[in-house]
């Protein structure tokens, strides 16, 4: 069986940049099944038996776009190895909306802080170190355009791959809102394998249409999944997909806060 690795990351992260680099000539180009959403998959150069797969751009994980239906139906059903996560380190905030997904998803996880040349010509400085700390997953400065820091990605990546190392869970949520995760962990561990139990208990939370729809929870059990959303709801007087965005949103400003350092601040002064 070969290797399977997933790139996956924002719109113009240099997702296709990096995937070319990383596969050379030995791609082939189709379209994921049942919709006109392109599929490239290649071989990872210098490696026999690794696939890469270039998810479609996407900003979240939710079920609201065809990119997101794609890229989450291809992460749960055909299980990467490994998912290498591009994100555009000169617009880190955004970017790292989708991270706090990903590592939900109970598959090892890699990030790739990508354009790490327009950082460092701003003159910001990015301790990837605290991040990947707090993170709890690696991170490996690159440019996939001058293919810097590609290839100690790729090795990186591979290994990660075969050891199968799933990433230590971020503190991304409040007390509270742990509080309110706790009985859907409860009820998802009833159906669904030990490392996408969080994955799926944020997701029971938030309601999401697909999940619902699987049909796998019993008419009790969705019945206590409501009440922890509504409880949460009527506390925060707040819909649980703004909550829980607004949580993620806080995590990552508090991190970027800490951990970047801005080359351009002074210049405000002049300015
Ligand atoms: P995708 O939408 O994620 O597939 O992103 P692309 O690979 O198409 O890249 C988007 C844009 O960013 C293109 O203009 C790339 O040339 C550029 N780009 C990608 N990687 C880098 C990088 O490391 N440094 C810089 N400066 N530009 C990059
Ligand atoms: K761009
Ligand atoms: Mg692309």
């Amino acid at each position: 069986m070969p290797i399977k690795i997933a790139l996956a990351g924002n719109p113009n992260s240099g997702k296709t940049t990096l995937f070319n680099s990383l596969t050379g000539s030995s791609q082939y180009v189709g379209n994921w099944p049942g919709v006109t959403v392109e599929k490239k998959e290649g071989r990872l150069k210098g490696f026999k038996d690794v696939i890469i797969t270039d998810l479609p751009g996407i900003y979240s994980l939710s079920p609201y776009t065809l990119e997101e239906v794609v890229s989450r139906n291809y992460i749960l059903e055909e299980r990467p190895d490994a998912i290498i996560n591009l994100v555009d380190a000169s617009n880190i905030e955004r970017n790292l909306y989708l991270t706090t997904q990903v590592l939900e998803l109970g598959i090892p996880v890699i990030v790739a802080l990508n354009m790490i040349d327009l950082v460092n010509r701003d003159g910001d400085r990015i301790d990837a170190d605290a991040l990947s700390r707090a993170l709890g997953c690696r991170m490996v400065g690159i440019s996939a355009l001058k293919e810097e820091g590609t290839e100690t990605l790729a090795e990186q990546a591979v290994a990660l791959a075969r050891s199968g190392e799933r990433c230590e869970k971020p503190i991304v949520f409040s007390p509270r809102v742990e509080m309110a995760l706790k009985p859907l962990a409860d009820i998802a561990s009833w159906h669904y394998p030990a490392e996408r139990v969080r994955w799926y208990s944020v997701k029971l939370l938030e309601r999401d249409q697909k999940l619902l729809e699987e049909g796998k929870l019993t008419g009790e059990e969705l019945a206590a999944a409501e009440e922890a959303s509504a409880a949460l709801e009527r506390e925060y007087d707040d819909d649980c997909e703004s909550i829980i965005a607004n949580e993620r949103y806080n995590f990552i400003t508090e991190l970027v806060d800490s951990s970047v350092i801005r080359g351009r601040v002074g210049m405000s002064v002049s300015d």
